[in-house]
């Protein structure tokens, strides 16, 4: 059956009853305004708070705010805001409509209307997934500059402490800023940004703010054009932006609320007094499990996550990583295990249909490695341990950093680091050793303490020398036996 007819207001109460939104853009008041208004938010937090506020009202729609490219926004707006999320990887695809934005905006475009939107006192919550490298506060003088008023307000920090400023001059009340991106300590880590964002801006943090930590989870990779084929077969209407993402979703939050929340608990998430073991666990299991899969795969050659997954060897050296590395490690929340966490993270990553690719898992290694690995590492060190399979993960990296799959085909190297990554390796010899010393040089990643841990750097240079002398696909296939 060919869709003729465009996802939108008029398309909507003709969708199939399963695929309609639960609210009706426009419907809802808003209440949240929401930095990033990529894939992985429309597909977790969107869903959450349409079906909060469906099943307990509230005014709560979310004021999509895309950050650079305004290409979702223009999109959206000829969808009348909807979009739709098609779920991959269960019995059958399925389809289903989102009405919860209220209102789009765009950063680099109108950086003056995102901070009235957050000085706006029906406004009580500003979340943000604007990935890892988005939170850091370069010292350079277009950054002063932002936070100081001379310059438009277009990074996150500069939108987040100069929106408070401006909340707190309108007398807006309480807010949450909600941080939905996996940090390790994302709560913590995005209040002290806006406290060092606001003293340069000359101002201290307004103590009617909270900054509650998060762990979110479900895998949303890059729409692909067959996804958007399916979505519109599932939806019954074309939509040019829908997302895909895996059955499985969860968000454990910290109740820290001083402007009031959505009812989220009946959307199903978790309210939770501490949020770290969640985290911690997600991270460390999940995400490094994840980044592992993408360098080892990437290097042999390997397209998707799924392949990487099918490598032989490779699920033996993720369960040992996983029993002998991160339990070690871990404490749990209570009622779980990492070993039983991390089999189901393994049953999710074989989702071929979801069509994760490998390269998209790989980029930002920089960002991404000290929230999900170095921090074992850190732990087996204290211990006296000996980070055996976390050291194949990280020379993984760096032989991916160098630019080379193991046939000798050109790795793409997308990272805020790339530069300072580029010429660490050309001023070194590029030898397991050199390759090993230039990587662990760059201070922005790693901590004195482990950049000269000489246990560390043994299992480094070893598995590095294995990778380069035999390919990841047979130093996979001979550790894992
Ligand atoms: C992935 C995550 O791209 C990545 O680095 O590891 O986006 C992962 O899919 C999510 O954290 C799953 O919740």
């Amino acid at each position: 059956m060919a869709v003729t007819h465009r996802l939108g207001l008029a398309a909507a109460a003709g969708l199939p009853a399963a695929a309609r939104p639960l609210v009706r853009p426009g419907e809802v008041r808003p209440g949240i305004v929401h930095l990033g208004l990529g894939a992985f938010h429309r597909a977790h937090q969107a869903v959450y708070t349409e079906a909060a506020v469906a099943a307990s009202g509230g005014n709560w729609g979310i004021v999509g705010i895309a950050p650079r490219s305004r290409e979702i926004v223009d999109r959206l707006r000829e969808q009348d805001r909807l979009y739709s999320v098609l779920t991959v990887g269960g019995n059958a695809d399925e389809a289903r409509a989102v009405g919860i934005l209220s209102g789009l905006g765009h950063a680099a475009g109108d950086p003056y209307g995102v901070l009235a939107a957050i000085a706006d006192p029906a406004i009580r919550i500003v979340s943000l997934t604007v990935t890892e490298k988005a939170y850091r506060l370069t010292g350079d003088d277009h950054m002063r500059a932002q936070l100081t008023g001379d310059a438009p307000p277009v990074s996150v920090p500069a939108l987040l402490a100069r929106g408070l400023l401006a909340r707190r001059a309108a007398g807006a009340g309480p807010l949450t800023v909600l941080c939905c991106d996996n940090l390790q300590g994302n709560g913590p880590r995005i209040r002290a940004l806006v406290a060092r964002a606001l003293e340069v801006a000359g101002a201290q943090l307004p103590d009617d703010v909270a900054f509650p930590a998060t762990m979110v989870d479900r895998i949303v990779p890059a729409t692909t054009a067959d996804h958007r084929r399916r979505a519109a077969l599932a939806l019954g209407a074309d939509d040019a932006v829908p997302v895909v993402a895996e059955p499985f979703t969860q968000w454990v939050i910290e109740d820290r609320f001083p402007g009031g929340r959505p009812d989220w608990p009946s959307a199903g998430v978790v309210l939770t007094s501490d949020v770290t073991p969640w985290e911690t666990l997600k991270l460390r299991a999940l995400n490094a499990v994840h980044s592992a899969l993408a360098y080892l795969g990437a290097l042999a050659g390997h397209e998707l996550i799924a392949d990487s997954l099918d490598m032989p060897g490779m699920s033996e050296v993720l369960r040992r990583f996983l029993a002998e590395e991160v339990a070690r490690t871990v404490t749990p929340p209570p009622g779980v295990t990492v070993t039983g966490y991390g089999a189901t993270v393994l049953t999710r990553f074989a989702n071929r249909e979801l069509r994760h690719r490998n390269i998209q898992v790989a980029m930002d290694g920089t960002q991404k490695l000290p929230h999900r690995l170095l921090g074992t590492i850190q732990d087996l060190r204290d211990q006296g341990g000996n980070p055996c399979w976390a050291g194949l993960f990280l020379a993984a990296w760096m032989r991916f950093a160098r630019g080379y799959a193991d046939s000798g085909a050109r790795l793409p190297l997308d990272d805020p680091l790339s530069g300072r990554i580029r010429e660490a390796l050309a001023a070194m010899p590029d030898t397991p050793n050199g390759v090993t010393s230039a990587l662990t040089g760059l201070s922005e990643v790693f901590p004195p303490g482990l950049a000269g841990d000489d246990v560390l750097r043994r299992e480094v240079v070893r598995w590095y020398g294995e990778l380069d002398r035999h390919g990841a696909a047979a130093t996979i296939r001979e550790a894992g036996r």
